[in-house]
Formats: structure tokens, sequence, C-alpha cells
């Protein structure tokens, strides 16, 4: 074989090469130029073929005709290959919009509090609040609890100290009101409270709206006018109430106040056990026996008192069976209000 032929396959091996490893359009360019430009190396081997003697001129032109045709074929597809990878590149759109990250929003628990304090502060009560931790005192004492009452009991309240505990209604609240203003008084007192319970429809912190009017002449009449006027505010504009008696510590007479079923608005179903009605708050006309403590005259001021749940409430009007539901966290039961 003549050297030229050898010259023309080892220059072939270098342009493939060369054309394969190119990356940048630069790269490919110089190897275009190198091999197959005007000056490049095959170009020239080709012209070569002319001096060779007449006998060797076929059998090296057609090599180089083939080598020739061969590294054409190899720059056109690193063009291909490269422009490819040029638009791979485009596709990716830096002015497109980023991934948006959720925004959390205020707890159900909260959103439910603030709705029936907006209720109350719509019929003209004003919104109060105390300290969590509070004294037997408050708690309990002022309220007109005997020394003897269960609650009273380690087993029922959360101590802290000894005469200290997590308060277990906000009604401590209204004391230290009563004790800070002259009646008229219609506040509400929204926050956590404590006891030690914990099943399926008790949590041991769970958060109360209590309510306290005091005034001269206030009769039990306005304790239903405006219990019957949050009902319907709270749940729809026919929901109906009663009214039940009751005992609490601090009122007399004390009353339950029931709301027609949610579900089957009181006709019976399994909700409210058959009995048409659900329990929703306490309430009562204000024991005299606590005006003595706050300094105000049981001669001439009478007033009602009533205490809310509402996790309770929560629970009635989103439907809900299980108070966990309210305290796991769960973002596929939170992300639903
Ligand atoms: C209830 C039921 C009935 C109540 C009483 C008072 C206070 F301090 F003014 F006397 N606040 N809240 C009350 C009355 C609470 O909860 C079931």
């Amino acid at each position: 074989m003549s050297a030229l032929l050898e010259k023309i396959a080892s220059s072939q091996k270098a342009a493939l090469e060369a054309m394969a490893q190119a990356n940048q359009a630069q790269d490919l360019e110089k190897a275009r130029v190198d091999f197959l430009g005007a000056k490049g190396q095959l170009t020239e081997l080709t012209r070569a073929v002319g001096t060779l003697p007449p006998e060797e001129r076929p059998q090296a032109g057609q090599a180089a005709n083939v080598a020739l045709k061969a590294v054409k074929a190899a720059h056109q597809e690193a063009v291909a290959r490269l422009a490819k990878a040029q638009t791979q590149k485009a596709a990716l759109d830096v002015t497109l919009p980023g991934r948006r990250r959720p925004i959390g929003h205020q707890h159900l628990i909260g959103r439910v509090m603030t709705e029936i304090c907006e209720i109350f502060e719509r019929l003209g009560f004003s919104v109060v609040e105390g300290p969590e931790v509070e004294t037997d005192y408050y708690n309990f004492e002022a309220l007109n609890f005997p020394a003897d009452h269960p609650s009273r009991d380690m087993q029922e309240s959360l101590f802290v100290g000894d005469k200290l505990l997590l308060r277990t209604h906000t009604s401590p609240v209204q004391i230290r009101t009563m004790e800070q203003r002259k009646p008229p008084v219609w506040v509400v007192a929204p926050g956590k409270t404590y006891r030690r319970d914990d099943d399926i429809t008790h949590s041991p912190m769970f958060h109360q709206v209590e309510g306290l009017v005091v005034d001269e002449g206030v009769t039990m009449a306005d304790l239903k006018g405006v219990l019957s006027a949050f009902a319907t505010s709270f749940f729809s504009p026919d929901t109906a109430i009663r009214l039940r008696p009751s005992f609490f510590p601090f009122t007399e007479p004390s009353a339950e106040v029931d709301i027609a079923c949610v579900l089957c608005g009181g006709k019976g179903c399994r909700l409210c056990k058959g009995s048409g009605w659900l329990e929703l708050l306490g309430s009562g006309m204000v024991d005299p026996a606590l005006y003595n403590f706050v300094g105000y005259d049981p001669k001439k001021v009478s007033g009602f008192a009533f205490g809310l749940g509402v996790d309770r409430a929560a629970m009635l009007k989103y439907g809900l069976s299980n108070i966990r539901h309210l305290y796991e966290g769960d973002l596929r039961f939170l992300e639903q209000f």
C-alpha cells in the first residue's frame, strides 16, 4: 500500500474523532477547517492523488472520496447534535413563575373563636382577657364554689401550686372584670381552659367563650334573647333554642341551652340520639352571692352569664365526630377549612 493511502486512512480516523468529540460550535468549526477546509489535511491529501503515478491514482482517489464523504457525514451529525443540545438548553425558561409555597391559615378553633366574639360584639359586648394560670380565689372561691366541690379536687383540675392552677373556665376573667368596672357590664371572655379530661369528646386543653351581662333590671328573657340571637347568627337563621333547668355554683337559676339538631333539624337522628336537640352551652342568672365578692349591690343589679365550649361549637358547626381532629395538625383535615 502507498504512503498516501496510509495518510488518508489516518487523517480520516483523526477527523472522525475530532468531530465526535466537539462539544462546542467553535471546536467543531476548527475540526472542519483542519480537515475539510481549503488547506485542510484531507483536502491536501485529495489534491496529492494527482501527483501519483497514473496506475496508483484510481485506488487512492477512491480512498480519498470515501474518506471525504465519511468525514462530511460526521460533521453534519455533529452539527445536528450540537443544535439539539442548544434547544434543550433553551427549554429551561427562566422567565417562568416559580413554584408557589402553600400558604397556611388560621386554625379552625381560632377562626370560630373570633367569629363567636364578633357576633357578641355586634350585640354590644366587648372582649376581655385574663391569665391562664389562676388562683383558687378567682377560679373557685369568688365564683361561689363550696370548699368541697368536686372540681376543686386534684383529680379534676390541673394544679401548678398549692393555690395556683390552670384555669378550668374563663369565669375568673369575669370576676376580675367586675372588680374593675361598674355596671352596665357587657363582656365576653374567650380563651384556653384546662381540665384533667382526655377522651374522644374531651381534650385536656380546650377553648371557651364566656359571657356576662350585669345591669339594673336584667332578666332571664334577656338571656334567652341574646343566646337565641347568637344561635341564629352562628348556625343558621332558623336555628331554634330551648332552655333546660340545670345547676352551676355561680348561677341561680341555671339553664342548659340546646339548639335544634344541626343534622336532622329536630326530627331525631343518630347525632341527637333521637331527641332532636343538641346541648350547646350552660347559662344562668348570676348568683347574687357573687356580687358581694366584687362590690356590686345585689339589691340594685342583676345579670346573666353563659359559658360556651368553642371546640364543641366548632364540632357541631362543621359536623366533626372526633375532637382530636382539631389538635392533631393533620393537613388533610386542616386544609379543608
Ligand atoms: C357557664 C354556665 C353558667 C359563667 C358565670 C360567670 C360569672 F363569672 F360571671 F359568674 N361567667 N361564666 C357561667 C354561667 C358559665 O359555663 C358553662
